[in-house]
């Protein structure tokens, strides 16, 4: 059933109960329109030479991944997704204590959220325009309690230009039920022009972090430019949402000893001798296989 979206007026009774009452207002100001349209941003929250660096991480990251199976799964044509460890990723710490990542979390998950998963996005030159699509389905907290009981942030490895296939979001989607899609993840096709019709292109530049509910419908775009657009993936869980059983995070012993202590009282990870490489567990299958169909 689709619900559209609450009035601005009628937001903050869609708080969530673990709404943390000492949130700053730029925090709740953005906890309201997470809460409306499924998705916000900060803007500028990193340097450019911060983001370059982090470009190259995750394009590192993906010709190692791309050579091994089950090392970067289809999202569809020429684009992959790649989890990988925190610290093959130079600011990892500081984007998981960055104060708007931590306040968000704290606000919206409640003081003991989980940071359980590390990737990126990237599609090539030649990705098509991906089936309207969740990444996970939906479940009664959400979409009958009105909950949003995870987070994914994402931040972009290249200023976003039109033909670069931004992401297409269709706000305040977070809230439908799904149980009768396809793998409960895949509203049907005779949905999408509803879809289209609130929908939003990103064009995210270098530094800027969006945060949105997984839940929130959305599909990446037709990708014609010769510039690949990595975009990094930071999945955040309230505790018992269970997100951290598709995923294994793992850092080494130093790393772990040297991470900031709050960090580690919310990193869901395994603590290691030796990192080995991560063969995926969260396939979204339909991603290729709904590719292939239209
Ligand atoms: O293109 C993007 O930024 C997102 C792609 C996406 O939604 C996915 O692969 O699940």
């Amino acid at each position: 059933m689709f619900l559209p979206p609450p009035p601005r007026n009628a937001l903050w009774q869609h708080f969530p109960r673990a709404m943390n009452a000492i949130a700053s207002p730029e925090v709740s100001e953005h906890v309201a329109t997470l809460y409306r349209d499924g998705i916000t941003a900060l803007k500028g929250a990193f340097p450019r030479e911060w983001v370059e660096r982090c470009r190259e991480d995750m394009m590192t990251a993906f010709w190692e991944a791309i050579q091994r199976p089950g090392g970067a799964v289809g999202r569809g044509p020429r684009r992959w997704y790649v989890e990988t460890h925190p610290q093959a990723f130079r600011g990892f710490v500081d984007l998981a204590t960055h104060p708007w990542v931590t306040g968000m979390c704290e606000a919206v998950l409640g003081e003991k959220y989980e940071l359980v998963e590390i990737g990126f996005d990237v599609p090539f030159q030649g990705a098509k325009y991906q089936p309207w699509h969740r990444d996970f389905p939906s479940t009664p907290e959400s979409f009958r309690d009105r909950r949003i009981t995870s987070l994914a942030f994402n931040l972009t490895g290249v200023d976003v230009t039109p033909d670069m296939g931004p992401l297409e979001i269709a706000n305040g989607t977070q809230w439908e039920e799904g149980s009768d899609w396809k793998q409960k993840m895949f509203p049907p096709q005779d949905q999408w022009p509803r879809y289209a019709s609130v929908a939003v292109r990103k064009y995210p530049q270098a530094g800027d972090i969006s945060c949105r509910s997984a839940l929130t419908v959305h599909r990446g775009t037709e990708h014609p430019s010769p510039i690949a657009r990595p975009v990094l993936v930071l999945g955040a869980d309230a505790p018992g949402a269970g997100h951290a059983a598709l995923h294994d995070m793992m850092v080494t012993r130093d790393y772990y000893e040297a991470m900031p202590p709050k960090l580690r009282e919310h990193l869901v990870c395994r603590v290691v001798d030796t990192l080995v490489p991560i063969t995926q567990k969260h396939d979204i299958e339909g991603l290729v296989s709904e590719a292939r169909a239209y």
